[in-house]
C-alpha cells in the first residue's frame, strides 16, 4: 500500500494563542486516537480545518499555524466565517444532524447552505487532491463531506477511498426528504468502501441506493459500470486500554492528591456509603433525548419515595453549537427540568441532579466513570454512542450497570445492558429501578462479558479492520484489471484472431451485445448492432453464434436476414445459419403445468413483474417491480421452487433481475461444445455478462478466449467493462478479414 490519508471536517488539533503565538492542543476524541494510529503508520496527511476561521486570523498567523500543523503531517483547508456559517452550521447541522437523526421537523431546507455544502466540498478535495499521489488511499470522514469521495475520484480514479459516516444512515423514507438526496449518494459513491457503524445504517445506505439510482447490488457488493463499491458495518471502538490505565490509576491514588471531583464524589458517599450515583454525559443536544431521561428520573424519585436523598443523577451536558435555536431551547428547557426536580426532590443535604453545564477534563470524565454506580444513557439516536464504550472500559472491579436506548449503535454490541426505548418514560423508570436493585454478582457477570467484547474491537482493531477491508476492494478493483482487456491485451488477441482459418464466436445477447431495459421485448437490436454482426460476419472465417436465453422465436425475429447461428432458451435450442431450429437435447416441458401456478402468485403479488414463457423455461421479471420488494420475492420464490424442482429435474437459474426455470442438464457451454463438434475452429472465443454465461466460460476449450461483460468474479480469462467495450472490440475483429 502507498500513503493512507485522513480527511475529516476537523484537524486532531485545537489551536490557541499563548502570548500572541499560536500553539496545538492534540484533541483527545475517538477519531484523532484512532487515525492518529492509522496515518502515522502510512506516512500519510491529515487533511482538515484547523479550527479557527480563516478572516479572524492574520495572514501571518494564518501561516503560522499551517507551520505548526504540518509538522504534525497535517494540511488546513481554511474556511472563512461566512463559510462556516453556512457549511458547518448551516448545511451540516441545521440540515444533514437533524435529518440524519430523524429530526425533520428541524430540517433547513436552504439552498445556500447548499451551494456552501458543495463548495467547502470541493475546497476539501482540492486541497486532498494536491497531496495525494497515483496509488495513495484515502480515507474521508463522515456527514460534513460527503461529497469529497466523488470529487476525488473524478479526477483521480486511481485513488483507493474509503469514506466512514459517523452518524446514523437513516431509512429511504426518511432521507428521500432531502432534495439534494441523488448528489449526496453520488458523491459517496465515489467511495470504493464505504462503512457504517451498524448493519442497519448499512442497510438504509444500500436500500437508498437500490431505489434512487437503481444498481445492482449483490449482498453489500454495489456494482456500477467498471467498479464495485463496498459497503459494511465497522462498530468504532474506543481507546480501550487507556480508560482502563486510568482507572486504575485513579483507583490507587492517595486520598490527598485526588481531584476535586474526586473528593466531592467521596464526600457525597461519607454521608451514607449505602448511596449511589446515576451518571450521563453527552453533549446538549436533541438527539440524546436528555429531556426524556430527566423526566423519567423525576418519575422515578416521585414513585419511589425510598430513594430520595439516596440517588443522585450527575449529568454532564457540553455545551455544544449554541448559537443554534433549537440548542438554545434545549438548554433551557433541560435546566428547567433540572430545577423542578431539584426543587421538588432535594434539601439542604441532598441535590438529586448535579447539573454540569461544561467539558471536564479527561482525569474528571475518568472518575466520573469509575464512581458511577449506573451509567443512564438515553439517546432518540445516536450513532454509536463512545460514552457507553467508556463507561464499561473504567469500570476496573466490573460493578456497575449499564442502561442503553435501543436508539444507539452502541446496543448492538451491549446485549448484557439494560436497554430501553428512550420515548417509554415508564420503561425508563422501571430500568432506573433495576439497575439500582441489581445484586453485584449479575452486574459483574454482565459486565465482564461487555469489556470482553469492547476491549477486543476497540479504536485500533476497528480502524486496522477498516484499513483491511480497503485492501480488499482495492484487491477486487486490480482484479478486475488484471483481466481487462488493455490496448496490448487486445492486441495479442487480435493477432491470434487474424492469423487463425476458422473463428468460431459465441456471443450472449442481453447484457452483452445490448444493456438492460424494462421491458426485455424492447431491446431489440438497433442498427448500429446489425451493423456491426454484419460486418463480422462478412468474413467467411467468422462463424458467429448469438447463445441467449432467449425464446427462438424472438431472436429469428431480431436476427432475420443476418449471417448468424442461433443458440436459444440456453442452449435447448440451435439453428444454424440456413437451417431449420434442431433441438439439442431431449427437454421436456411436463413440468410446467405444475410450475406455471407458483410463479403466477408471484406475478400477482409483486406489482411490475411478470412471466415470461418459453419453449423449454418459465421466466419470473421483476426489473419493474419495486426494487426492494423485487429481491425479496425472488428470493421467496427460489426457496419455494427449491422444493418443487429438485422432482422435475429442473434447474433455477437468477440472471439479472429475473428467476427462471429450466429444464436441468441445459447450458450455454454444452450447447456451444455440441456447436462445435467437427467443427475445427482455430479460434473460439465466448463473450457474456451474468451467471449463465459462466458455463460457456468453463467449458468451452482452454485455448478459448473467454471475456466477462462486468468486473464480478468470473470463470473467464479477460474482461471487458461495458456493452459498449464489447462493441467497441467486436468492431476491431471485424477489421480484420
Ligand atoms: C458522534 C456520533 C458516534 C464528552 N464530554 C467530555 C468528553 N467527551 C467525549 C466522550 C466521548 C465523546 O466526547 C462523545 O462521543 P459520542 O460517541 O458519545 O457522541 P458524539 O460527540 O455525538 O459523536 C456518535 C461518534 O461520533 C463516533 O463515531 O459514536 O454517535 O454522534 O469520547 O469521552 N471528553 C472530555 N471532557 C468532556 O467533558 N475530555
Amino acid at each position: 500500500m502507498k500513503k493512507l490519508h485522513i480527511v475529516s471536517n476537523r484537524l486532531p488539533f485545537s489551536i490557541s494563542f499563548d502570548d500572541g503565538n499560536p500553539t496545538l492542543t492534540p484533541s483527545v476524541g475517538g477519531l484523532a486516537t484512532g487515525m492518529n494510529s492509522v496515518y502515522k503508520d502510512f506516512s500519510g496527511n491529515w487533511i482538515g480545518w484547523p479550527g479557527v476561521a480563516s478572516d479572524s486570523q492574520s495572514p501571518a498567523d494564518l501561516a503560522r499555524i499551517d507551520a505548526l500543523l504540518e509538522k504534525e503531517g497535517c494540511v488546513s483547508v481554511h474556511l472563512s466565517n461566512h463559510e462556516v456559517e453556512e457549511f458547518y452550521e448551516g448545511f451540516c447541522n441545521n440540515t444533514i444532524w437533524p435529518l440524519f437523526h430523524y429530526f425533520a421537523q428541524y430540517v433547513d431546507f436552504h439552498a445556500e447552505f447548499w451551494d456552501a455544502y458543495v463548495e467547502v466540498n470541493q475546497k476539501f478535495a482540492d486541497k486532498t487532491l494536491e497531496v495525494i499521489e497515483d496509488g495513495d488511499y484515502v480515507w474521508v470522514h463522515d456527514y460534513q463531506l460527503m461529497l469529497v469521495p466523488e470529487m476525488i475520484k473524478s479526477k483521480k480514479p486511481n485513488i483507493t477511498i474509503g469514506y466512514f459516516l459517523h452518524i446514523p444512515f437513516p431509512s429511504y423514507e426518511v432521507f428521500r426528504i432531502l432534495p439534494w438526496r441523488d448528489e449526496l449518494l453520488k458523491g459517496l459513491l465515489g467511495a470504493d468502501l464505504i462503512g457504517f457503524h451498524t448493519y442497519d445504517y448499512e442497510r438504509h445506505f444500500l436500500s437508498s441506493v437500490r431505489r434512487l439510482f437503481g444498481y445492482e447490488i449483490t449482498f453489500n457488493e454495489i456494482h456500477i459500470d467498471d467498479r464495485i463499491i463496498l459497503a459494511d458495518a465497522f462498530p468504532m471502538g474506543i481507546d480501550y486500554k487507556k480508560f482502563d490505565d486510568a482507572a486504575i490509576k485513579i483507583n490507587q491514588t492517595p486520598l490527598k492528591e485526588r481531584s476535586e471531583v474526586h473528593r466531592e464524589l467521596e464526600k457525597y458517599f461519607l454521608m451514607d456509603p449505602d448511596r449511589k450515583l446515576v451518571l450521563s454525559i453527552d453533549r446538549l443536544d436533541y438527539s440524546k433525548g436528555i429531556p426524556n431521561r430527566l423526566r423519567a428520573f423525576g418519575r422515578f424519585l416521585e414513585n419511589h419515595p425510598e430513594y430520595r436523598g439516596k440517588v443522585t443523577l450527575i449529568m454532564l451536558s457540553v455545551p455544544s453549537r449554541n448559537n443554534v435555536i433549537h440548542y438554545q431551547r434545549l438548554r433551557s428547557e433541560v435546566e428547567e427540568l433540572v430545577g423542578s426536580i431539584n426543587g421538588l426532590y432535594g434539601n439542604i443535604n441532598y441535590t438529586p441532579v448535579w447539573y454540569f453545564y461544561r467539558t471536564m477534563p479527561f482525569q474528571n470524565l475518568v472518575e466520573l466513570y469509575s464512581m458511577c454506580d449506573v451509567a443512564l444513557i438515553t439517546p432518540v439516536r445516536d450513532g454509536m454512542n463512545l460514552v457507553a464504550k467508556e463507561y464499561v472500559a473504567s469500570r476496573i472491579n466490573q460493578t456497575g450497570v449499564m442502561v442503553i436506548s435501543e436508539m444507539a449503535g452502541v446496543v448492538k454490541e451491549m446485549g448484557e445492558a439494560i436497554v430501553i426505548n428512550p420515548n417509554d418514560e415508564n420503561q425508563m423508570e422501571k430500568a432506573i429501578l433495576q439497575a439500582l436493585e441489581m445484586p453485584l454478582d449479575e452486574q459483574k457477570k454482565r459486565m465482564a462479558t461487555m469489556q470482553k467484547r469492547i476491549r477486543r474491537y476497540d479504536v485500533f482493531k476497528w480502524a486496522k479492520e477498516f484499513v483491511g477491508a480497503l485492501n480488499r476492494v482495492n484487491k477486487i478493483q486490480k482484479d478486475f484489471l488484471a483481466k481487462k482487456i488493455t490496448p496490448e491485451v487486445g492486441k495479442t488477441i487480435i493477432d491470434k484472431f487474424e492469423k487463425a482459418g476458422k473463428r468460431a464466436i459465441f456471443l450472449d445477447y442481453d447484457g452483452t451485445l445490448t444493456g438492460f431495459k424494462a421491458d426485455p421485448q424492447e431491446v431489440q437490436p438497433d442498427a448500429e448492432l446489425k451493423k456491426l454482426i454484419d460486418e463480422l460476419t462478412e468474413s467467411e472465417k467468422n462463424i458467429v453464434t448469438i447463445i441467449s436465453g432467449r425464446d427462438k422465436e424472438t431472436l429469428s425475429k431480431w436476427f432475420e436476414g443476418h449471417n448468424v447461428n442461433l443458440i436459444c432458451e440456453h442452449g435447448v435450442w440451435l439453428r444454424r445459419i440456413g437451417e431449420d431450429w434442431n433441438m439439442l437435447t431431449n427437454a421436456s416441458n411436463s413440468w410446467m403445468p405444475t410450475i406455471r401456478p407458483v410463479l403466477e402468485s408471484y406475478v400477482d403479488r409483486t406489482p411490475g413483474s411478470f412471466l415470461e414463457e418459453k419453449n423449454y423455461s418459465l421466466v419470473w421479471h421483476f426489473r419493474r417491480a419495486e426494487a426492494e420488494l423485487g429481491e425479496l420475492r425472488a428470493k421467496e420464490l427460489r426457496d419455494e421452487l427449491t422444493e418443487l424442482v429438485a422432482n422435475h429435474n429442473l434447474e433455477i437459474m437468477e440472471g439479472n433481475k429475473v428467476v427462471e426455470v429450466k429444464t436441468g442438464g441445459v447450458n450455454k457451454g454444452a450447447a456451444a461444445n455440441s456447436f462445435l463438434l467437427n467443427m475445427n475452429a482455430d479460434f473460439i472465443m465466448g463473450v457474456g455478462d451474468d451467471w449463465t454465461d459462466e458455463f460457456l466460460f468453463k467449458e468451452l476449450p482452454e485455448t478459448a478466449i473467454t471475456v466477462k461483460v462486468g468486473i464480478k468474479h468470473t470463470n473467464a480469462a479477460y474482461k471487458l467493462e461495458t456493452v459498449e467495450a464489447v462493441r467497441a472490440f467486436l468492431k476491431k475483429l471485424s477489421k480484420k478479414k
